[in-house]
């Protein structure tokens, strides 16, 4: 058992029977998924909403019965991957270019597990580019805002050739901030830029942090 799968399969410990979960994207969210739907296999009753295509046709697959806002209030619990947390479990999340939902299904969550292998720990945020996702409308602009504001490196995701556009339409811009000193205050700063509809800053969400190691032990944060 890998480093990622030990997370994974470990946060399926706190499905419960009748809960409406959140799945993650990513492949230690992979994990995760997996052992829901063999869980799901063996008689277990959920309802989920995935935070992705992919992680939709990865319950698909298993069978996990998907749901929509219009179905349920909030959920009960969310599982998924980062790309860096740090000691107060503040994140960088949005690698796999997700974040939006990401988040939406994270705060309205009652329950919101991260897991990851250990080599996401890090002692301040901001090594992994910080993901930006913006509206198409004038991106150019929204790009020169950042620049404007931040002097650091920022550039426009691209899929081969293309720009990379997410799930919802829209571009990520990745920001080679370095060491972020207040996750906090950069996240308030960057939602108030018109154009920048969300971040991978996911401070004060996390309830739970499962660090998985390669040799299949986890610890808690
Ligand atoms: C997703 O999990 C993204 O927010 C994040 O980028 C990714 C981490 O990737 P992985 O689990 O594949 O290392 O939630």
């Amino acid at each position: 058992m890998n480093a990622k799968q030990a997370a994974g399969y470990r946060a399926a410990e706190w499905v419960k029977d009748g809960m409406t979960i959140g799945l993650g994207t990513g492949s230690t969210a992979y994990y995760a998924i997996e052992k829901i739907g063999e869980m799901v296999s063996q008689g277990l009753r959920i309802r989920a909403i995935a935070t992705s295509n992919a992680s939709e046709e990865l319950a698909k697959k298993y069978n996990i019965p998907l749901i929509t806002a219009a179905e349920v209030d909030h959920l009960d619990l969310a599982i998924d991957g980062a790309d860096e947390v740090d000691p107060e479990m503040a994140l960088i999340k949005g690698g796999g270019g997700a974040l939006l939902r990401e988040k939406l299904v994270a705060i309205h969550s009652d329950k919101f597990i991260v897991i990851a292998d250990s080599g996401k720990k890090v002692s301040s945020l901001g090594q992994f580019k910080l993901p930006i996702e913006i509206v198409p409308f004038t991106y150019e602009w929204t790009l020169k805002l950042l620049e404007s504001k931040y002097d650091v490196p920022f550039e426009l995701r691209k899929n081969g050739d293309e720009l990379y556009v997410t799930d919802n339409g829209n571009f990520i811009v990745d920001a080679a901030f370095g060491v972020i000193e207040s996750p906090a205050t950069l996240a308030e700063e960057l939602k108030a830029l018109t154009g920048v509809v969300e971040h991978g800053l996911f401070v004060g969400i996390t309830d739970t942090v499962i660090i998985g190691y390669e040799d299949g032990r986890t610890e808690l944060i």
